[in-house]
């Protein structure tokens, strides 16, 4: 088995403020590596361990998701709290009770995968975008099967108008060669997740990275979907001392962030609307409206004013209930942290 320092496992000294170094050790410490339906795997500085499941009660957002630092229970062998996250990766569940699904933790840089083909959609990076944006991660659009099609760059160009100042880079990903040019999106002990629809080729470019060989599969030829190769969410260690979560494609990516991942995926539509002449501009009919005016000649595309209202809107729904959502969790996680202590004066007692 290979042995990592805490270093090298990606942690960082803010997550000593999580603890509560009178009671808590920093060798109880282990990083989230996969998530499983009935356990957790962890990675040490003693190695691997597999640690059962939080109890059933436990809040979504106080459950570790991969990626993430936790503090054990070496008795119960499990996670005992999940140190506070740098970053979170979060969508909405599906269905309609505004819950959060987490997906993915303490992660530096997104890799947003699509392909050169019919996968390609504006909408869907913009979603993205924003959902990189707000975790606090560092976006890279990565379109891969470039090998694949005639006119890569047409593709590239396309997502470099709605891209701000992400980059985009186009590949085959089945050419490690070329996936170097990707690698200085992740530094030694950083971390990166790979999102994006099933098929796209995120378990191919982890192969390339890691060199390893984990499962991957053709797609539907008539409409490029994938078949939902990768399941479970696991991290992996990169060649160049990284480290790389894989996802499974996702179907459906609702929103559960805030207006500022939003914000800065619209930018440049922000900064349009500042412009028009009423602060209250609802960008229809309004004299002096810089929106229209914008779309008039041709430098803004109307149908990205009508996704960025339509998240808007969705953003707006989703934002309450997942707010009282985080104050239960605060809420919780002090609640451990004061049984644990009382545990602990109680051991120190007797
Ligand atoms: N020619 C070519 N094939 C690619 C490229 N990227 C991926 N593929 C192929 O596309 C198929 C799907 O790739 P995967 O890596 O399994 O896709 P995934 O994103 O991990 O899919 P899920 O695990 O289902 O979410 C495989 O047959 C890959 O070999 C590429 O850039 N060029
Ligand atoms: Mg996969
Ligand atoms: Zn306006």
């Amino acid at each position: 088995m290979t042995h990592y320092t805490l270093d090298e496992l990606g942690w960082r000294p803010a997550f000593l403020q999580s603890l509560d170094l009178d009671h808590e050790a920093i060798s109880d410490v282990v990083r989230i590596s996969a998530v499983h339906r009935d356990a957790y795997e962890a990675i040490g500085p003693d190695g691997e361990i597999r640690l059962h499941m939080m109890p059933i009660e436990t809040p979504v957002e106080a459950r570790p998701t991969v990626g993430d630092w936790v503090l054990m229970d070496r008795a119960l062998e499990r996670p005992a709290r999940v140190l506070d996250r740098q970053t979170l990766f979060a969508r909405k569940a599906a269905g309609h009770d505004h819950s959060v699904q987490l997906i993915a933790a303490n992660v530096d840089a997104g890799f947003i995968v699509s392909s050169c083909n019919d996968d390609f959609n504006l909408p869907r990076l913009e979603r993205y975008l924003s959902l990189v944006r707000d975790a606090g991660a560092f976006p890279v659009i990565v379109l891969t099967k470039a090998d694949l099609s005639e006119d890569a760059a047409d593709f590239a160009a396309r997502a470099r108008k709605i891209a701000g100042d992400c980059p985009v880079e186009t590949v085959n990903a089945r050419d490690p060669a070329e996936l170097e040019k990707l690698m200085i999106w992740v530094g030694k002990n950083q971390t990166l997740a790979l999102l994006g629809s099933s098929g796209v080729g995120k378990t191919t470019i982890l192969n390339a990275l890691t060199g390893k060989d984990e499962a991957v599969s053709g797609i539907r030829e008539d409409d490029a979907k994938g078949r939902h190769t990768t399941r479970g969410r696991s991290m992996h260690k990169l060649t160049n001392g990284g480290w790389a979560i894989d996802l499974p494609g996702m179907r459906e990516l609702a929103l559960a962030g805030t207006q500022e991942g939003l914000e800065s995926t619209f930018g440049d539509l922000l900064e349009l609307t500042r412009q028009c002449r009423f602060s209250d501009c609802r960008h229809e009919q309004e004299p002096g409206c810089a929106v229209r005016a914008a779309i008039e000649s041709g430098d803004l595309d109307e149908a990205r004013l009508v996704r960025y209202r339509k998240l808007e809107r969705e953003i707006e729904r989703n934002e309450t209930s997942i707010h009282e959502q985080r104050n239960k969790q605060r809420g919780f996680t002090k609640t451990v942290k004061q049984v644990q202590s009382q545990r602990w004066a109680h051991r120190k007692r007797t």
